[in-house]
């Protein structure tokens, strides 16, 4: 077991208040890190786990001209509803701040301040992106391009997300307003660079040295190929009317970066949590026996690993993170999260249809985590490791213990004597546990954690099925004693070993036992956590059967198949497109040779669809708008270089053309009945 420090700072990666929060964003940062301060404060350590919502920024600006609004009330719908989301998961944050409050505003002017003077950045004159048709200079997310590393086609003017590179919007190639969509122009402005290219040294000193060997590969990975390519001065100020005003006279109409300030916002929250609790916030910064971990998602990492390291080394005081765990990503039913395209399990709406089942994902999110690579959450795994972990393994062991505690000792601990070999050997096996898990915990391994716990569960399990008490009470009643003695020492341990996380499960599990207040960090050595005659509660079920019906219908709603707006008015025209986007689209004539019902689906068909040099398998949710035996010989259209998806352990290798008129009504759409199967259509 990792030696523990006295005191942490556990920060996890402030969200953007530009929308709702997803199973991404709690399997990739939040319970990971909520498990991390969960199991530290029961070990008796000083946590401060900070958080907030991160309120700058040109996603921020774009959201409220989308939604003609503004980005104040942007931020204040946002924020609320993902600490609300937080605070329904369990997620214990000591403090959720914002980058709005005016501690922040001050704390990051006053840090921009400091390294002003210390002359640390470096002010130039530059060609920046310009957006004639919007008046605006373009910098961020306000402008989108190839990518020049690895020419991901919607690369942003900050950040590349599928290679993760930090760029300037210059570098962009074939760069376009996402606020006009016109080509910008340049034009000169003034920024501040902080000069990263001078700390490179320091980088390669503390993590290529320094972290070599307790560093996640995937963190290291990306650190290291950063430096190799060699490490350029980066703008920390930016031309928008939406951010911290840069606490400069000559940089008057100009704000603070909102990767500059964000950082700067887990100090800001850390003070403000310091005023309340009447504590100093130094320490929590400053001192260096303090770990600060740092919990993010992978396309943080070098703000995390590089930008703000630097801006705490070059203002000088503060303390290093001692890690940064970074998770890769989840994706759903095989394809990316995509706010934008809706594809999402958003935890407001999860609660809606599994009311007080937070543990559940929690337990799931953990044992699927995305920790070396990117992972799928499908709801097929998300029922089986509910049924068979939670509810056949973890619920059934402790309900089956008090119930027979109940029975034949009138629910109370029963004595033991002289324990047997095989209690003994079981309340071995048992005790190894706690440091068990806490090992799997300190070193961020989540997952292994959770698989733990589950171990735990499993011993109690294996040992109640092969000492079969039902069967003894009749003959050994004293060893029905010892049995049932020893299996509610698991249970109590596993109330005490499951708060990090299933925190709701342990309270529950703690109230049915009515166990005394006990710590993990008390555990070492603890020989009985419930005594002979203790009085336990009346057993109550902690997990409940996911039926197949809940299944469908997260699916249905995920495929958008039940929840298709019936449209009242034709919908407007599309962002307009270039010919070579059109273009890369395929589309063939075909021929719909059969059709059948999806099983256990009331939306989706199957087709078989000749397309002249092949026949195609290719699914489509319009059964409520169809007969299908109507349908066979139908000339229809095909997408054909549509990448094939798996939609109900179907794969559909393209899409049939439709048109869906105002009153709703689908049509095919069919080329000519002496068109050539296969053609493609230009
Ligand atoms: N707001 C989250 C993101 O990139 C970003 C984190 C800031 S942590 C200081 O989605
Ligand atoms: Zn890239």
């Amino acid at each position: 077991m990792a030696t523990l420090k006295s005191r942490y700072t556990i920060t996890a990666a402030l969200p953007y208040t530009n929308g709702p929060i997803h199973i991404g964003h709690l399997a990739g940062v939040y319970v990971p890190a909520d498990i991390y301060a969960r199991y530290l404060r029961a070990m008796g350590r000083d946590v401060a786990f900070i958080c907030g919502s991160d309120e700058h920024g040109v996603a921020i600006a774009i959201k409220a001209k989308k939604e003609n609004t503004t980005p104040q009330a942007i931020i204040d719908k946002y924020n609320a509803m993902i600490a609300a989301s937080f605070a329904d998961f369990g997620i214990s944050f000591d403090n959720y701040s914002r980058t709005s409050a005016s501690i922040h505003h001050e704390t990051a002017q006053e840090f921009f301040k400091q390294l002003s003077e210390k002359d640390i950045f470096t002010a130039q004159e530059s060609e920046q992106l310009y957006d004639p048709e919007a008046q605006q200079f373009l910098a961020d997310r306000f402008v989108t391009g190839t990518c020049p590393r690895c020419q991901h086609p919607e690369a942003y003017g900050d950040q590349c997300e599928a290679c993760g590179s930090d760029l300037s919007a210059n570098e962009l190639i074939a760069p376009k307003s996402t606020l006009s969509g016109a080509t910008p122009e340049t034009r000169k402005t003034k920024h501040w660079f902080l000069p990263l290219d001078q700390y490179e040294g320091f980088i390669s000193k503390w993590i290529l040295e320094g972290h070599k060997n307790d560093w996640k590969p995937n963190v290291y990975g990306q650190v290291k190929s950063w430096v190799s390519n060699g490490l350029k001065p980066r703008a920390v100020t930016r031309d928008l009317d939406w951010g911290i005003p840069v606490p400069l006279d000559e940089a008057n109409g100009k704000v603070l970066y909102v990767w500059f300030d964000a950082p700067i916002g887990y100090i800001s929250s850390t003070k403000e949590w310091a005023a309340r609790e009447q504590k100093d916030w130094e320490p929590y910064w400053k001192n260096s026996a303090t770990q600060l971990v740092h919990f993010i998602g992978k396309d943080n990492i070098v703000f995390h690993c590089i930008i703000f390291p630097v801006m705490l080394e070059a203002h000088g005081g503060y303390i290093l993170p001692e890690n940064v765990p970074a998770n890769e990503f989840l994706n759903l039913e095989g394809e990316k999260i995509s706010t934008s395209k809706n594809w999402a399990v958003w935890l407001h709406e999860y609660l809606e249809d599994f009311p007080q089942k937070q543990d559940v994902l929690r337990y799931v999110l953990t044992a699927n985590a995305p920790e070396t690579k990117d992972n799928d959450f499908t709801w097929k795994e998300f029922q089986a490791r509910n049924n068979n972990e939670l509810v056949a393994i973890y619920g059934n062991f402790v309900n089956r213990v008090m119930v027979l505690t109940h029975k034949y000792f009138e629910g109370h601990v029963p004595p033991v004597g002289q324990p047997s070999a095989t209690a003994t050997a079981t309340l071995e096996k048992m005790s190894a546990f706690p440091e068990k898990i806490g090992t799997e915990i300190t070193h961020y391994r989540f997952r292994g954690a959770s698989q733990e716990l589950m171990n735990l569960a499993r011993l109690g399990n294996k040992y109640l099925a092969d000492e079969e008490p039902w069967k003894k009470i009749k003959t050994d009643p004293e060893a029905v004693a010892e049995i049932l003695h020893i299996a509610l020492q698991i249970t109590a341990l596993l109330a005490v070993v499951s708060e990090p996380i299933l925190p709701f499960t342990a309270q529950k599990l703690k109230d049915l036992l009515q166990l005394p207040n006990i710590s993990w960090a008390a555990l070492e050595g603890q020989a009985e956590l419930l005594t002979s005659g203790h009085k336990i509660g009346t057993p109550e079920l902690l997990f409940e059967k996911i039926e197949d019906a809940a299944i469908e219908a997260q699916l249905d709603k995920l495929y958008n198949m039940n929840t298709m707006e019936t449209p009242t008015t034709l919908p407007e025209i599309k962002e307009e497109i270039n010919f070579d986007t059109f273009s890369a689209l395929d589309l063939r004539v075909g021929t719909i040779l059969a059709v059948q019902k999806v099983p256990k689906t009331d939306k989706l068909l199957q087709f078989e669809v000749d397309i002249g040099f092949e026949k195609r398998t290719i699914l489509s949710g319009i059964a409520e708008y169809f007969d299908p035996n109507t349908l066979v010989d139908t000339k229809v259209t095909v997408v054909a270089n549509l990448a094939p998806r798996k939609i109900r352990g179907v794969v559909s290798y393209g899409m049939l053309l439709l048109a869906e008129d105002s009153a709703g009504t689908l049509h095919f759409v069919r080329p000519d009945a002496e068109a050539e199967n296969g053609a493609p259509i230009r």
